[in-house]
């Protein structure tokens, strides 16, 4: 069982992605299931084989606790540590090559908690690696992109696994917005001469410092662009997580 899990900021597009790409493996014949670690989700775009809300209780952690919504999440995923070896029972039944698992919408709240790398590492055995989803909307400008890079290096630092960067719903941008933003993935020399341009004006020398360690280390990687809805860049993804999984060689 290899899995992938799927994160990313807040409404990035993280459940269509699971759906959408567990279409596309199945196309590829590939034995696919999908897990839902968000307990606060009322609706998906797919139906999970093993689900977090059949183990706790969102509505009840908020009535019986009194939490608000953000701390009745953390509650919830911190009781889920205690079922994830019968989730993991409930994906071995099922012999699957790939799991793909959808997480909470609030990106810290399964990123930077141990809770969350708790459940990544037992849940898969350790054999995962993570997808950083972020919206087309940080696009717009070189420092939106360059926040990518450091929310999706956190990412990385905090589980320490093979990792695939995607921008998604590129459908909903222009050619040339696309085009600019292969470019600022592609060519640290773009992406820092369009940074310090923009921002002249702020705390220039801290920034381009920040920067330049962050492409010292490669957090740049590479960049995937993709629309859940057309199914655009899909390919690329599966390709690459072929790559990271079996070597390249359909399982
Ligand atoms: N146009 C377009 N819309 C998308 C795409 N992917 C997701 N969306 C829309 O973006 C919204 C959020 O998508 P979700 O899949 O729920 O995002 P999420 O990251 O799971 O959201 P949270 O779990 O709440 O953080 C929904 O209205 C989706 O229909 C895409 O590729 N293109
Ligand atoms: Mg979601």
């Amino acid at each position: 069982m290899n899995f992938v899990y799927i994160m990313g900021t807040a409404g990035s597009g993280k459940s269509a992605l699971t759906s959408a790409l567990a279409d596309r493996l199945r196309v590829s014949e590939i034995n696919v299931a999908t897990v839902n670690l968000d307990p606060g989700v009322r609706w998906l775009p797919y139906s999970p084989e093993v689900d977090i809300r059949d183990y706790v209780n969102y509505d009840r952690m908020v009535e019986d606790y009194k939490l608000g919504p953000n701390g009745a999440l953390v509650a919830c995923v911190d009781a889920a540590v205690n079922h994830v070896y019968e989730m993991r029972g409930e994906l071995e039944r099922l012999e699957p090559d790939y799991v793909l698992v959808d997480t909470p919408g609030q990106m810290e709240l399964f990123a930077y908690r141990d809770s969350g790398t708790f459940i990544a590492s037992a849940l898969s055995g350790g054999n995962f690696s993570t997808i950083f989803l972020a919206d087309q909307i940080f696009l717009n400008k070189p420092s939106d992109f360059v926040s990518v890079l450091l929310l999706s290096y956190s990412v990385h630092v905090r589980f320490r696994a093979p990792q695939v960067n995607c921008v998604s719903k590129i459908d909903l941008i222009p050619e040339e917005v696309l085009e600019r933003a292969r470019l600022w993935s592609s060519d640290s020399v773009t992406l820092k001469d369009a940074f310090l341009s923009e921002t002249a004006d702020l705390k220039t020398e801290i920034s381009e410092r920040i920067l330049d360690s962050l492409l010292d280390i490669g957090a740049l990687g590479e960049f995937i662009f993709i629309s859940s809805n057309t199914g655009e860049g899909l390919d690329d993804l599966y390709a690459q997580l072929q790559r990271i999984h079996t070597g390249g060689i359909d399982v």
